[in-house]
């Protein structure tokens, strides 16, 4: 059987823009796995023993360990050709990489909160070491709504493009994850605006390649 390591929030959504790349590649070609869906503090005791980064997402495919979104697609790709995941044309996606700095401070100080407990005083470190900012502080004020407009414009003039090309590729399953985790941490009407188009893309996408 194969089993899927994810990272869980406190009511056990599986919120990771990593595991949702292995997630979709899974789904898309119809391959049956087990969730084990961890904490941080469950990831640090639980995952050290298969990836000693201690992250996920960690794919155990038989007696086979594979650690790293990017190499687990690889290793499907190779070992699973039905429904084959191109890696696809990445202009669109090294765009929104590239305001990769106000995506984390939009998204996660909004995610603190969201976490189990146990949980909370580790992210709240990193949130704070990313954006260089308190959390409490970067909670939907000014500086929030500036990011947001700036996330805003760009998908916005980014959206013909990315709507217009429906293949399932990596890099399409990498930037509907952007907006997966992106979702996740602030909700969709701050994600999308009155972005319909690409709203619906994104909806559509999470069916395709059958992630909830
Ligand atoms: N390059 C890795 C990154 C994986 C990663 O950063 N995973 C995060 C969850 S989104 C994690 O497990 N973090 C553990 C931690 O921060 O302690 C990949 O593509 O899989």
């Amino acid at each position: 059987m194969r089993v899927l390591y994810e990272l869980s929030s406190r009511d056990g959504y599986s919120y990771s823009l990593f595991v949702f790349k292995v997630r979709a590649v899974l789904g898309y070609k119809k391959l049956e796995y087990e969730s084990v869906v961890l904490g941080f503090k469950e990831i640090h005791e639980q995952v050290a023993k298969y990836n000693p980064k201690k992250e996920v997402p960690v794919l155990i495919d038989g007696d086979k360990i594979v650690c790293d979104s990017d190499l687990i697609y690889e290793y499907l790709e190779e070992n699973y050709p039905q429904s084959p995941v191109r890696k696809g044309d990445t202009t669109v996606l090294n765009e929104i990489m590239q305001i990769t700095h106000v995506m984390l401070s939009i998204g996660m100080p909004n995610t603190v909160a969201k976490l189990k407990d146990e949980d909370q005083e580790y992210f709240r470190a990193k949130a704070e070491a990313a954006t260089g900012r308190k959390v409490e502080e970067s909670l939907k004020d000014d500086v929030y709504q500036e990011n947001l407009s700036k996330w805003r414009s760009t998908i916005d003039s980014l959206t013909e493009r990315i709507v217009n090309d429906s293949q399932v590729t990596f890099s399409n399953i990498n930037i509907a994850g952007v907006l997966y985790w992106l979702r996740f941490c602030v909700g969709a009407d701050d994600v999308f605006g009155d972005n319909e188009n690409l709203k619906s893309w994104f909806e559509n996408f999470l069916k395709v390649v059958h992630v909830d």
